[in-house]
C-alpha cells in the first residue's frame, strides 16, 4: 500500500450536529515529513462532542474528528526518520518539533511547526487535506482524524511507543489521563499536603484527582453536579465531594467555609465559565491556584474581580497538561506497563467504529468515562 492510496472506513462528520456517517474514504499517501498511521483504537473525549456540536471557533465541516488513539505506522513520506513502517504509535495533537521558539522556550509544551494548519484542518506541506470522499475533500481535526481505518499526521505529531503496551488500552494516554495529570505535575505542580479541589468528575477530573493524590494532597474535593460520580471518584483518590445543587450558597463559598479560607489548588475540568470564576474564588488568599482545563465554547469568557488575583489567587491554564507530546507520552506508557498509573479503571465501555453515534449518546450518560471504538 505504501505510495498509494488507501480506500478504508472513516466517520464523517458532514455537518455540526449531524450524526457521523460511516463512509468508503479515500486516504492519500503521506507527503514529506508525514506519517499514513493504520488506527487499531480510538476514545472518544468531549472534545470531540464540543467540536461536533458546531460550538468550535475551529470546527470546520465535512471533517473527521477523534484525537484518542493508538495506532500502526503504514508508511512513511520523505525525510522521516523518527519513525519507519510497523512501529506502534500514538498520534499527538499538541506536536513537539523540538525546533521553533515554542519547543526550545523550555517554558511550555505547546508547539507552533505545523499548529497553523492543523486549526485550520489541513496539512503543512500543501494546505490541503489527504481525506477525500469520491474527489471532495474532508477536513483534519487537531492533526490527528483518528474516527479513520488510516490518518495521515505530521511527523512531529506522533510518539513511537513501546510495542508490547496494549494498544485498546494506551489509546487514552493520547489526551483525558495525561492532560489531567500533568495538569497537577506540570501545571500546578501541587505540593505534599495541598487542599485540591477538582471540579467535573470526568476522565479528565479524575485523572486530575488521580494526579494530586500520588502529589500527596491531603484532601482531594470533588465538586460535580452528578451525585453518582462519588462512588466512581473515590477510587481515583477523591476524598470528599460537593454537589452544588445540594447548597444554596455559590460553590465557592461552600469550599472556602469547609477550608479554612480555601484551596490551594483549583482545577476546572468542565468547560463552563461560570465553574471557572468559582474555580478560581474557592482558591485560599495570597496563593491558591486555579487551572483552567475544560475548553468553553465560542463567544465565552471568563470573568472575576481583579481583586481575586490583586489578593494573590492565581489563573492558569494548561494544554494537554503541559506534556511535551512525543518525548513524555512513551514515558506514560512506561508508567502504566510498570502500574504507576491507571489507564483501564477509565474505560467504561467498548464498541466499534460503525457504532460511534452511539458512543457520543454515551458520553452524555453520568456510567461513562471513556468508550474505546475498535476501528
Ligand atoms: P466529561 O464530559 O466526561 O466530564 C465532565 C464532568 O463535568 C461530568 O462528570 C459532568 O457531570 C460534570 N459537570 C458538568 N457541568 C457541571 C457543573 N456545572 N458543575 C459541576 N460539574 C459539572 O468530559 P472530559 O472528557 O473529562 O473533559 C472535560 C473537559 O476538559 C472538556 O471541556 C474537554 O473539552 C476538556 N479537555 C481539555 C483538555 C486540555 O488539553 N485542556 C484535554 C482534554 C479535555
Ligand atoms: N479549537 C478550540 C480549542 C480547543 C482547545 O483548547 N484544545 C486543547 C486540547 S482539548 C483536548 O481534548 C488544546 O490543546 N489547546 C491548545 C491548542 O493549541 O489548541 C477552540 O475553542 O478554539
Ligand atoms: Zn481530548
Amino acid at each position: 500500500t505504501q505510495g498509494q492510496v488507501i480506500t478504508c472506513k472513516a466517520a464523517v462528520a458532514w455537518e455540526a450536529n449531524k450524526p457521523l456517517v460511516i463512509e468508503d474514504v479515500q486516504v492519500a499517501p503521506p507527503q514529506a515529513g508525514e506519517v499514513r498511521v493504520k488506527i487499531l483504537f480510538t476514545a472518544l473525549c468531549h472534545t470531540d462532542a464540543y467540536t461536533w456540536s458546531g460550538k468550535d471557533p475551529e470546527g470546520l465541516f465535512p471533517c473527521i474528528l477523534g484525537h484518542e488513539a493508538a495506532g500502526v505506522v503504514e508508511s512513511v513520506g520523505e525525510g522521516v526518520t523518527e519513525v519507519q513502517p510497523g512501529d506502534h504509535v500514538i498520534p499527538c495533537y499538541q506536536a513537539e518539533c523540538r525546533e521553533c521558539k515554542f519547543c526550545k522556550s523550555g517554558k511550555t509544551n505547546l508547539c507552533g511547526k505545523v499548529r497553523a494548519a492543523t486549526g485550520v484542518g489541513v496539512m503543512m506541506n500543501d494546505r490541503k487535506s489527504r481525506f477525500s470522499v469520491n474527489g471532495k475533500p474532508i477536513y483534519h481535526f487537531m492533526g490527528t482524524s483518528t474516527f479513520s481505518q488510516y490518518t495521515v499526521v505530521h511527523d512531529v505529531s506522533v510518539a513511537k511507543i513501546n510495542p508490547q503496551a496494549p494498544l485498546e488500552k494506551v489509546c487514552l494516554l493520547g489526551c483525558g489521563v495525561p492532560t489531567g495529570l500533568g495538569a497537577v505535575w506540570n501545571t500546578a505542580k501541587v505540593e505534599e499536603g495541598s487542599i485540591v479541589a477538582v471540579f467535573g468528575l470526568g476522565t479528565v477530573g479524575l485523572a486530575v484527582a488521580e494526579g494530586a493524590k500520588t502529589a500527596g494532597a491531603s484532601r482531594i474535593i470533588g465538586i460535580d453536579i452528578d451525585s453518582k460520580k462519588y462512588d466512581v471518584a473515590k477510587n481515583f483518590g477523591v476524598t470528599e465531594f460537593i454537589n452544588p445543587k445540594d447548597h444554596d450558597k455559590p460553590i465557592q463559598q461552600v469550599i472556602v467555609d469547609q477550608t479554612d479560607g480555601g484551596v490551594d489548588y483549583s482545577f476546572e475540568c468542565i468547560g463552563n465559565v461560570s465553574v471557572m470564576r468559582a474555580a478560581l474564588e474557592c482558591c485560599h488568599k495570597g496563593w491558591g491556584t486555579s487551572v483552567i482545563v475544560g475548553v468553553a465554547a465560542s463567544g465565552q469568557e471568563i470573568s472575576t474581580r481583579p481583586f481575586q488575583l490583586v489578593t494573590g489567587r492565581v489563573w492558569k491554564g494548561t494544554a494537554f497538561g503541559g506534556f511535551k507530546s512525543r518525548s513524555q507520552v512513551p514515558w506514560l506508557v512506561e508508567k502504566y506497563m510498570n502500574k504507576e498509573i491507571k489507564v483501564d479503571e477509565y474505560i467504561t465501555h467498548s464498541l466499534t467504529l460503525p457504532e460511534i453515534n452511539k458512543a457520543f449518546d454515551l458520553m452524555h450518560e453520568g456510567g461513562c468515562l471513556r468508550c474505546v471504538l475498535s476501528v
